[in-house]
This record gives structure tokens, C-alpha cells and sequence, in this order.
């Protein structure tokens, strides 16, 4: 059985874990903290970051999240999270979703460790920017929502950029 090295409040392992459910693949769930010393996630990711899916030998993985994706929607097709192959633009659209999500995501998460710092060390002009991205990032993702025809943000059915986007729902 796989195993999701996760941490219940990260959205990138949130998509993982929802990919996984909808797909009907049992895993193992190995909740951590990414920035703890006991974090099992060097052994298997050169870049020391989770979401990473060990694979059933227990020594191969899968990691970053959009790549784990795209990796489970190539190996277990059923159930599909794009739409299919012959709507190229359709596939294109819910995977530049889910690019603007992970960087919004990504802003927030810099400008959450620049706060942290000492108030004399902290630079605002960079908050700044990071909160544009973010600010951006929803503006677009807001107009997107709009713009959708039924209850799913491409197509008729579940799929990767709702999956990808916690915050519209
Ligand atoms: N782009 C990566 C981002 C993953 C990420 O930033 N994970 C955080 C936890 S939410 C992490 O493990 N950080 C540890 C580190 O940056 O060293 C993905 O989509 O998987």
C-alpha cells in the first residue's frame, strides 16, 4: 500500500489526499511536521518537502505536489480528475488553476515566514508583494469561479482545479 507523508494543514498534501480518496487508492497516512528533525522526507525528496507519496516497496516516491498528480491521473486513470484527452484546452485550464493556486499558496507561505522575523529585520516592501500575489491570485481565481457554467470549476465533474482550490469552496 502507498503511504502519504502529510501534514493536515498544508494544502498542497490536502490535494494529495483528495486525489487519492476520489481515485479509491488506500494509502497510509504519515502525518508530520515538515520543519521537525524527525521528518522522514529528506529519504525521499531531494528538495526535504512533503507531500510525498512512498510507493509500495516502501523506497521509491513521488513528490511535489502537482507532479504526484499528474502521476496518479497518468497511472490510475479511473477515476479522471482532467477532462479528457481531446479537450486540450479544457486539460490546460484546470491545470493553470492549479498553477495560481499553488502560488497563491506559495505567497502566503513567504510572507508568513517574513513576518516571523524580528519587526527590525522584517521587510514590509516584500510582504507586500507577496500579498499582491496573493491578492491577485484570488482576484483571478474569483473571476474563474464566476465564469463556470454548472457546479464544477471545468467541466461536469470533480476534478483537479476544484480539487486545487480549497478556498472557493
Ligand atoms: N511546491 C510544493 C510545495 C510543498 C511545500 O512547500 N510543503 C511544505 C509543507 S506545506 C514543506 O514541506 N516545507 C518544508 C520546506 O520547505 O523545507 C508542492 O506543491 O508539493
Amino acid at each position: 500500500m502507498f503511504t502519504l507523508i502529510s501534514a493536515t494543514p498544508s494544502p498542497y498534501a490536502r490535494k494529495v489526499r483528495i486525489a487519492l480518496a476520489e481515485k479509491h487508492i488506500p494509502f497510509n497516512l504519515q502525518n508530520e511536521v515538515p520543519w521537525d528533525g524527525t521528518t522522514k522526507t529528506p529519504q525521499y525528496n531531494p528538495l526535504e518537502k512533503l507531500p510525498v507519496l512512498i510507493l509500495e516497496d516502501g523506497k521509491s516516491a513521488v513528490y511535489e505536489s502537482s507532479y504526484i498528480l499528474e502521476w496518479l491521473e497518468a497511472k490510475y486513470p479511473e477515476t479522471p480528475l482532467l477532462p479528457s484527452i481531446d479537450q486540450v484546452d479544457a486539460r490546460l485550464f484546470a491545470k493553470r488553476i492549479e498553477v495560481v493556486v499553488d502560488g497563491v499558496c506559495d505567497a502566503l507561505v513567504l510572507a508568513f515566514f517574513e513576518k516571523m522575523r524580528e519587526p527590525e529585520k522584517r521587510s514590509q516592501p516584500w510582504i507586500d508583494r507577496q500579498m499582491r500575489k496573493v491578492e491577485g491570485g484570488l482576484k483571478a481565481l474569483g473571476e474563474w469561479a464566476e465564469q463556470k457554467q454548472g457546479d464544477y470549476l471545468v467541466g461536469d465533474q470533480l476534478g483537479l482545479a476544484d480539487i486545487a482550490t480549497p478556498i472557493l469552496h
